[in-house]
């Protein structure tokens, strides 16, 4: 099982800026962390972090047959972008959407996200956990549903007979 976890714009600056907020964490720590993670459930976690929109858009639009699900952290772009929802719409892979801080608890215009309604499930709140946490929600759902249909096939076969 494929992952790709997607960074959006300023998260580079974790660690370095603004610590009262965001914590000491690094983005690397954040997701060496997650990517060990990933080995111990046996998955393999691919990142990105970018500042652009459009990247994140392309990589969203190429990750269908190369992934099996996302984990996302749109950064600002999870106000404003209507691009980043229509690309996770339009990919039909899972993601979650991950969030360090507790955006609900901050500032009116961070109460909402244009992006979450496209994504199975969102994560809020807990700093680098939280990607902890979206990575084991999502792979847990992808092992159900795989688990599903495979049952499903079984059963169409055995109803053909
Ligand atoms: O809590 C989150 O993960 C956010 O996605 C972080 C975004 C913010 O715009 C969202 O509302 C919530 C900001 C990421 C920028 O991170 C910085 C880190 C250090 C210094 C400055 C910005």
């Amino acid at each position: 099982m494929r992952i790709l976890a997607l960074n959006g714009p300023n998260l580079n600056l974790l660690g370095r800026r603004e610590p009262g907020i965001y914590g000491q964490v690094r983005l690397d720590d954040i997701m060496a962390r997650v990517a060990k993670r990933g080995r111990e459930l046996g998955v393999e976690v691919d990142h990105l972090q970018s500042n652009e929109e459009g990247v994140l858009v392309t990589k969203i639009g190429q990750a269908l047959g190369r992934y099996d699900g996302l984990l996302l952290n749109p950064a600002a772009y999870t106000h404003t972008s209507v691009a980043l929802r229509d690309a996770l719409l339009a990919c039909q892979l899972p993601a979650v959407e991950v969030h360090l801080s507790n955006t609900q608890a901050r500032e009116e215009f961070r109460h909402t996200s244009l992006t979450a309604g496209a994504c199975v499930g969102v994560v809020a709140g807990f700093g680098e956990m939280s990607y902890v946490l979206a990575l084991e929600g999502l792979v847990d759902q992808l092992r159900r549903k795989g688990a599903a249909s495979s049952l499903g096939k079984g059963a169409k076969k055995r109803s053909r007979r």
